[in-house]
């Protein structure tokens, strides 16, 4: 055997060692992270992160929104995320809320009468508008699109229901369970190590390949475009399928843009604040939304951007992902 031939075959086997440790690999990872109800999760790792804005960064948020209120915490501050845990890759579906909704019944707060927030195109403000609901919000959707007319109680069912089904299905063992994230764990997993303004850098003209937002794409029913809006056109005048923009660093998708994601915390000021990841009493009066949708312009979607409403609160942008973890 020439040195040729010898080479050859090292290569082979290497690339043979190579591709049994990838099925391994994936085959462990695959292990890790359980599919159910169409959940696809992502592990994030342990680790610690600067939550919120640099003061700079701050200002250019109170700059760009003209939102003070949503933005009070202006320093960036230390926490530790002590355990891993899963987060799904897009925002909670029409098609897997549908499912939720079939097997029990469940009524939301629009279906008993609380109407979600929504354009009213002819007044032109955002009010309660009868008829609407996550099965009818006030414009088409499909199956693949986010849930939205939620409220935060009405996706903490969801994630009830989901823990309870996917115990019975033997897919999670007890002790672990489906929730909101708290906001640390939204945005250390949304930051992905980054310390730019947006999850894809600081040009908000990046923000047509990664994020569903307020854009020139026309209106289906002619209505004019809002005042301030990105110059991009991304193809959607409202919501659109999760995963249709770039992931973030995590291979989460749509987590800035499309809806606003309901987190399982109360809003509280930082820092100063609790700076572990748990979260506080689910009685208090705000809970954070976080990430922007496709109703919000430039500073909305700065990662570190905290929006709050009551627990009641819904609007036709309002959704939310899923966490899997080890229950505290
Ligand atoms: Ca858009
Ligand atoms: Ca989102």
């Amino acid at each position: 055997m020439n040195s040729d031939s010898r080479r050859a075959i090292g290569v082979i086997i290497g690339l043979a060692i190579f591709a049994a440790l990838s099925v391994i690999f994936i085959a462990s990872h695959e292990k890790a992270v359980p599919v159910f109800n169409g959940h696809e999760m992502v592990r994030i790792k342990a680790g610690e992160f600067m939550m919120g804005p640099t003061e700079s960064a701050s200002a250019w948020i109170k700059e760009n929104t003209g939102q003070q209120d949503w933005t009070l915490s202006s320093k960036a501050f230390p926490v530790t995320i002590s355990n891993a845990f899963y987060i799904a890759k897009h925002e909670t579906t029409v098609a897997q809320y549908r499912a939720f909704v079939e097997d029990t019944d469940f009524k939301t707060l629009a279906d008993r009468g609380y109407f979600p927030v929504t354009w009213d195109r002819k007044n032109k403000i955002w009010t309660r508008q009868p008829g609407y609901s996550w099965a009818n919000p006030d414009f088409d959707q499909e199956e693949d699109y986010p849930v939205v007319c939620l409220s935060w109680g009405d996706s903490n069912s969801y994630c009830e229901w989901l823990t309870l089904k996917a115990r019975e299905a033997g897919i999670i063992e007890d002790g672990w369970v489906y929730r909101l994230p708290t906001e640390q764990e939204w945005e250390y997993a949304a930051r992905a190590g980054g310390t730019t303004i947006y999850t894809w850098g600081d040009d908000p003209n990046e923000a047509q390949f990664y994020a569903n937002v307020l854009d020139a794409t026309p209106k289906p029913d002619g209505e004019e475009l809002a005042s301030v809006h990105f110059d991009s056109e991304d193809g959607f005048a409202y919501t659109s399928p999760v995963g249709n923009f770039k992931p973030n660093p995590n291979g989460l998708y749509d987590i800035q843009g499309n809806a606003w994601e309901w987190c399982i915390n109360d809003y509280f000021d930082y820092p100063g604040c609790n700076t572990s990841n748990k979260f506080l009493s689910r009685e208090y009066k705000y809970k954070v939304l976080k990430g922007g949708s496709w109703d919000n312009y430039m500073g909305s979607f700065a990662v570190t951007l905290r929006r709050v409403g009551k627990p009641w609160f819904a609007s036709d942008t309002t959704s939310f992902r899923v966490v899997l973890t080890k229950e505290e």
